[in-house]
């Protein structure tokens, strides 16, 4: 067999077993390329007789057409393979459900919502939010507040005190957020408006108190400001939360330390067959504490109480979530039972505005 013949069947023989595109690239460069078998006859073709190259270049460029030819079907071939094995692989089963996005499946705990929608409500009425640590000292969490020395507060029945640090300080969990709006004072002059919303701590524990608990405080301190003031504040908040055009609301002489004159406040409410409704009805339901700031506070943040007046109010967001949202059970709040959540929980976008509505 001839030299040419040989070459030509061993790289047809190449081309046909070449597996994939790549390895059909190496038999083209190994015949076809700068330094390949086929070219280097090619090029020897310029160093013959006229006659010599007149009879080996017709046979060389008839190996170099075959193989050209050869190369193409190849890659045509493999190509239509690949196509083939993709399309068998790849395959979608539109018939699967789609995975749930985490904005479908996860929810916002009523409390979080509980505390956006009180925070949108107050922010509308000009107030700016305050917070502070819940490990206090007993200064700002009592003596500030105008609590006594032996005030039944301070009593290791009712609030969880650390152990005292190298000083001899004995430090405490906050029986409530008061002590944010004493270092509002003690930082900031008056005009002030803020909410303080956070976690409380009482050594309690029964059906309808926990340990900890959650709390939204506020505080507006001004030359002028006084109860008429209170009680309107009160009512929008109390008309907004509850999404209510009118409620009545009931003022009932009580005392706090750190407040004078001290109140504590029912809204009207209907109670049909177990569920709460308000806004109208003859029954009267307790939500939230209030006051005007004691002269004393005042003084003891460094405001003259000649000067300026001050009131204030708390609120137990725990338990007005429940109102609200019909929630039988304080416990369930903290037990992250994921069964509960999804059942009373609120949907990630549904971000309370006044706007849109609150819950809606
Ligand atoms: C400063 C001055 C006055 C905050 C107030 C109440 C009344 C109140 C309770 C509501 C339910 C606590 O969570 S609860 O058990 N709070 O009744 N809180 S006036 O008065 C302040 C706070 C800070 C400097």
């Amino acid at each position: 067999m001839s030299d040419l013949r040989r070459l030509e069947q061993e790289t047809l023989a190449a081309i046909e077993a070449a597996a994939d595109e790549p390895a059909l690239e190496a038999v083209r460069v190994a015949a076809l390329g700068k330094k390949g078998t086929v070219s280097a006859l090619l090029a020897g073709l310029g160093k013959m007789s006229p006659e010599e190259r007149r009879s080996q270049g017709a046979r060389v460029n008839a190996l170099k057409d075959k193989v050209t030819a050869a190369l193409a079907k190849r890659r045509a071939a493999l190509k239509a393979a690949a196509l083939e094995h993709r399309l068998a692989t790849e395959t979608i089963d539109v018939t699967l459900p789609a995975r749930p996005s985490p904005l479908d499946s996860g929810r916002i705990h009523p409390l979080s919502q509980v505390n956006d929608e009180i925070a949108a409500i107050f922010a509308d009425l000009g107030f700016s939010i305050a917070e502070g640590p819940d490990i206090e000292t007993d200064d700002y969490n009592f003596a500030k507040l105008n609590f006594p020395p032996e005030h039944p507060a301070r009593d290791m029945q009712d609030t969880f005190f650390l152990t005292p640090d190298a000083s001899g300080e004995r430090k405490l969990m906050r029986t409530h957020t008061s002590p944010v709006q004493v270092r509002t004072m003690l930082r900031q002059k008056p005009p002030i408006r803020v909410i303080c919303p956070g976690r409380a701590y009482r050594c309690d524990s029964d059906q309808t108190h926990t340990p900890m608990f959650h709390q939204v405080e506020g505080l507006v301190v001004d030359k002028q400001a006084n109860l008429g003031h209170l009680k309107w504040t009160l009512s929008e908040f109390c008309k907004a939360f509850f999404e209510v055009s009118d409620v009545a609301m009931r003022f009932r002489p009580s005392y706090f330390p750190f407040t004078e004159p001290s109140m504590e406040v029912d809204i009207q409410c209907s109670r049909r067959s177990g569920e709460i409704r308000f806004g109208e009805g003859e029954d009267w339901l307790e939500i939230l504490g209030c006051g005007m700031v004691h002269p004393n506070v005042l003084a003891n943040c460094g405001l003259d109480p000649d000067v300026y007046q001050g009131f204030a109010w708390g609120i137990g967001i725990d338990r007005i979530a429940m109102l609200k949202y019909g929630m039988p059970d304080l416990r369930a709040f903290f037990e992250a039972d994921v069964r509960w959540l999804k059942h009373y929980g609120f949907r990630p976008l549904d971000f309370p505005t006044l706007l849109a509505g609150l819950s809606s």
